[in-house]
């Protein structure tokens, strides 16, 4: 956890130390250049890195996640009632997400000047994007629905603006293999497993060059958008993003409440150790363990319960992450001057939701699976460049409304599973 925790720091001073090094820079005629030809492209190649791996960290989480479900419900109701409480929380945060950064627009209030700037610098194809969203909006209602299946995987895997169509591949493989003969399909899950492994170690490595690129993107940052308006954009994004997780604690709260009877005040001094450690590692992972202690031994939730539903949690309940994934998409379309249309915010829930599923519960996994998100909308995946910025800080309130939200719907399943109460009973 402190490797974590000093990567965690690091990047935090790479950010700063970028800014500076960019305003010390900028004082020279020559400063300018020199950022934007020799610094920006280590930042251009760490999200090229991220976008790299989006694709096969899709399938490699799917593919397992999917197939692992066999196990999950055969341990009967409790395995379903957890995976669809984990769906429904996750689909309510998306959905908070997208009504506040619809109503607060925070990308609006960057200048026109400001918005050719960054459309040159980070957004280049929003125009063919623009066109293709036009495009799609005259084709027929069921266009969506046919584009879900692709001809060709390689050509859907290369095209990022088709990552529905592999994680709409990843499923199916997934359901496949749960159909083939355990003896047949025991290989395909091990590849699986390991591949799973190499791609989050392969996140991991980039994520050890994240401070280098976060210097390098907010130097270029700092450099080719000067302009205080973007600064200030970025602000309120910040804010909307932690104003709606604050709604998701509320929201969580709430539901604890009413399912459990627990207090606010309980739930939230029973959880708030863990949810502090989230914040300080930003590793869902890291702080599991805390989180199992809090449950089991402060809000009284069955270990038997609490041993099945918080690692899984863990793993694909990441109501933050989605949330922050929604606001993130349409802040920068709506930097980038783009009107998503209602089918394409709409299909931000489908793929904000399956992007954090796929999520890794590690430092900066969210912003890795924005690609799918940005993708999938049409959006410039460049445009991460303008929110990487501010993405350390959001990853660490992000973390610990993750682990909040395993935390209640672990209360919430042990107040109802039947198991639970047999127990009771006896
Ligand atoms: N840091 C991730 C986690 O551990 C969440 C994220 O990156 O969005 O939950």
């Amino acid at each position: 956890m402190q490797k974590k925790l000093a990567l965690h720091w690091q990047i935090l001073l790479g950010m700063v130390l970028g800014v500076l090094f960019a305003l010390a820079l900028s004082y020279f005629e020559w400063g300018s250049k020199f950022i934007t030809d020799w610094i920006k492209p280590f930042g251009n190649i760490f999200i090229n890195a991220l976008k790299l791996i989006a694709v096969p960290l899709i399938l490699a989480s799917l593919i397992k996640g999917v197939s692992d479900l066999k196990d999950i419900s055969s341990l009967s109701k409790m395995g379903f009632k957890t995976i669809l409480t984990y769906l429904v929380t996750t689909v309510i945060a998306v959905s908070i997400g997208l009504t506040v950064v619809n109503v607060f627009q925070p990308g609006k209030s960057i200048t026109e000047e400001t918005r050719e700037e960054l459309i040159e610098s980070y957004g280049g194809d929003v125009e063919t994007k623009k066109q293709a969203a036009q495009a799609q909006k005259d084709q027929g209602p069921l266009q969506p629905l046919e584009d879900l299946v692709p001809d060709n995987i390689f050509g859907a895997a290369t095209d990022n603006g088709n990552m529905l169509q592999v994680i709409f591949f990843a499923i199916f493989f997934g359901i496949a293999l749960i159909l083939i003969p355990e003896e047949q399909a025991i290989h395909v899950k091990n590849f699986f497993d390991g591949f799973n492994e190499v791609i989050l170690k392969m996140i991991d490595l980039i994520m050890l060059t994240a401070p280098y690129g976060v210097f390098a993107l907010l130097a270029a940052l700092v450099v080719e958008a000067p302009s205080t308006d973007l600064f200030v954009a970025l602000f309120y994004y910040s804010i909307c993003v932690v104003g709606g997780l604050l709604l998701m604690i509320v929201f969580y709260t709430l539901m604890v409440w009413f399912t459990t009877k627990k207090s606010p005040s309980e739930f939230i001094k029973g959880i708030s150790p863990a949810q502090l450690l989230a914040f300080s590692t930003s590793s869902s992972a890291a702080t599991l363990p805390v989180t199992m202690e809090r449950v089991e031994d402060h809000l009284h939730v069955d270990p038997k319960v609490s041993s099945f539903v918080l690692p899984i949690g863990a793993t694909i309940n990441m109501d933050g992450t989605s949330l922050y994934q929604a606001v993130a998409a349409v802040f920068i379309a709506q930097a980038f001057g783009m009107d998503l249309s209602f089918a394409a915010q709409i299909g931000i829930i489908g793929t904000a939701t399956l992007a954090s599923i796929g999520s890794a519960a590690v430092p900066g996994a969210g912003i890795v699976m924005l690609v799918i998100v940005l993708g999938q909308a049409g959006i410039p995946e460049a445009g991460l460049a303008l929110i990487f910025a501010v993405d350390r800080p959001l990853d660490m309130f992000r973390t610990s409304v993750n682990v909040t939200g395993d935390a209640a719907v672990a209360m919430f399943v042990n107040k109802t599973t039947s198991v639970n109460q047999k127990d009771k009973a006896t």
